[in-house]
C-alpha cells in the first residue's frame, strides 16, 4: 500500500513544549454501563495537558483503567507516553514526521492519539481556527446515536429506549450478550417498529453461534457490531456470509491495514471508527476516506469519554466518509456533570453542533477538574 501524501496539515512545524502534565479524573456514570465484557460504574480518564507559547492544549486517552475493553490501560498509556512517544517529539519537526516517528513503536494506538491529539488541537489554539477547520473540513450538525448499555429486565431497556426516541436520537445501539439477545431485540423491535437499531455485541460469541445469530436477522437491525473475538478479522467474514444484517467491526481494526484486510475480505460492511482505537484524526481520516472509496459506511464510536473527548469526535464526524449516526450522545446521559463548561446537547431534530470557537472550542472548568482529579504528574 503506497504512503498517502502528506497533507499541508500535516507539514506545521511542533513548537517547543512548555509543559506536559499528565491528568486522571474519575466521574460517577449516572448509569453504570454494562457489556459483555465489564460493567463500568465510572470513567477513569487519563488526560493530557500540552502549553507552548500561552496556549494549552488539553487531550483525553480514551483506555480505561482495565485492559477488558482492549489490552491497552491508563497505567500502559502513560508509560509509553512519558518513556517512548514524548521524547521522538522534536521542536521545529512537522507533525507528520513525528507521527512517522511514532510507527516505531508498535500498536499503542491509545498513547499515540492522546500525543496527537492535543498537537492538532495546540495548532488549532495557536492558529485560531476550530479542530475541524485545521483537519480541513466546514462545520455542519453531526447525527446523533446512543449507546444503551446492558440493562437488567426488558422493561429497563424498554425504559432506557423509550427516552432515547423521546430525545429524537437518529439512531439507538443495544448492547447484547449470550442469553440477552434475541428475545431481548425482539422486544424492542415490536414496541418501535421504525427505530434505526443495532446491536453490539463485544465480541461474546463465537461462530459456532452462527445459526443462533441469524435469528436477528428478522429485526431489520441496521448493523450487528463486534459479534466476534477482538482479535478475528476472518472468521467475521465468515460470519457475514451467512447473516444478511450488515456486520460492523469495532475491537478488531487498530489500524488502516486492518481496514484493508477487513473490507478485501468481506468480514464487515460498515466501520466503527474510534480515533483513539486506530491511533489518532489523521489515520481516522485516511480510513474514512478508503471505506468510502470502497462503499463502507462510516460511523464514529466512543468510549464514554468525557467533554474533552467527545468534543474531538465531534470535530472528527466533519469529514469526509462519516456517512453514519456515531456513538455521539448528549452528555447528560452519562455524566450529571462533566469537567467541560459546553454540554453536549441534542436540538429538537436530534442533531449536535460543533462546539464554536478555537481548537475544541470547549473550556475545561478548573474547579470541576480538581474536584474530579485522582492523580496529577508533571512530566516537563
Ligand atoms: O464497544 O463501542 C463499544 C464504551 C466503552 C467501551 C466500548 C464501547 C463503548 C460504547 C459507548 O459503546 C459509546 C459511547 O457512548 O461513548
Ligand atoms: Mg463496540
Amino acid at each position: 500500500m503506497p504512503e498517502p501524501s502528506q497533507t499541508p496539515l500535516e507539514q506545521h512545524n511542533i513548537p517547543l513544549l512548555e509543559r506536559i502534565d499528565f491528568v486522571t479524573v474519575k466521574l460517577p456514570f449516572v448509569h453504570p454501563f454494562g457489556t459483555s465484557v465489564q460493567t463500568w460504574t465510572h470513567k477513569e480518564a487519563l488526560l493530557l495537558r500540552l502549553e507552548s507559547g500561552g496556549y494549552v492544549a488539553w487531550s483525553e486517552c480514551v483506555a480505561d483503567p482495565d485492559p477488558f475493553y482492549l489490552s491497552e490501560t491508563t497505567s500502559t498509556v502513560r508509560h509509553i507516553m512519558r518513556d517512548f512517544l514524548l521524547p521522538l517529539i522534536e521542536p521545529g519537526a512537522t507533525i507528520g514526521e513525528v507521527m512517522q516517528k511514532f510507527r516505531h513503536v508498535r500498536g499503542h494506538e491509545m498513547a499515540k492519539a492522546t500525543v496527537e491529539n492535543a498537537l492538532l488541537v495546540w495548532f488549532a489554539l495557536q492558529r485560531g481556527v476550530a479542530l475541524h477547520a485545521l483537519l480541513g473540513w466546514p462545520a455542519k450538525k453531526i447525527m446523533s446515536g446512543i449507546s444503551i448499555g446492558l440493562r437488567d429486565t426488558q422493561t429497563e431497556l424498554l425504559d432506557a429506549v423509550e427516552s432515547a426516541v423521546a430525545k429524537k436520537y437518529h439512531r439507538v445501539k443495544m448492547k447484547i450478550m449470550k442469553g440477552k439477545d434475541v428475545e431481548w431485540v425482539r422486544a424492542v423491535r415490536e414496541r418501535f417498529p421504525d427505530l434505526q437499531l443495532m446491536v453490539d455485541a463485544n465480541g461474546d460469541y463465537t461462530l459456532d453461534d452462527a445459526a443462533h445469530l441469524q435469528k436477528l436477522d428478522a429485526f431489520a437491525l441496521t448493523m450487528i457490531e463486534q459479534p466476534l473475538s477482538y482479535s478475528d478479522i476472518y472468521q467475521h467474514a465468515l460470519l457475514q456470509d451467512r447473516l444478511r444484517t450488515p456486520l460492523c467491526l469495532d475491537e478488531s481494526l487498530h489500524t488502516f491495514d486492518d481496514v484493508t484486510t477487513a473490507i478485501a475480505l468481506d468480514a464487515c460492511r460498515v466501520i466503527n471508527i474510534k480515533q483513539g482505537r486506530v491511533g489518532g484524526l489523521l489515520e481516522s481520516i485516511r480510513i474514512a476516506r478508503y471505506a468510502m472509496e470502497h462503499g463502507i459506511g462510516v460511523w464514529s464510536g466512543g468510549m464514554d469519554e468525557t467533554g474533552i473527548g467527545r468534543a474531538v469526535n465531534i470535530h472528527l464526524q466533519t469529514a469526509d466518509g462519516f456517512s453514519l449516526p456515531g456513538d455521539t450522545s448528549e452528555t447528560l446521559n452519562y455524566f450529571t456533570e462533566d469537567i467541560v463548561e459546553q454540554p453536549v446537547v441534542l436540538d429538537r431534530h436530534g442533531f449536535i453542533d460543533v462546539p464554536p470557537g478555537p481548537g475544541l472550542g470547549i473550556t475545561v472548568d478548573p474547579q470541576l477538574l480538581m474536584k474530579y482529579m485522582i492523580h496529577s504528574e508533571r512530566v516537563r
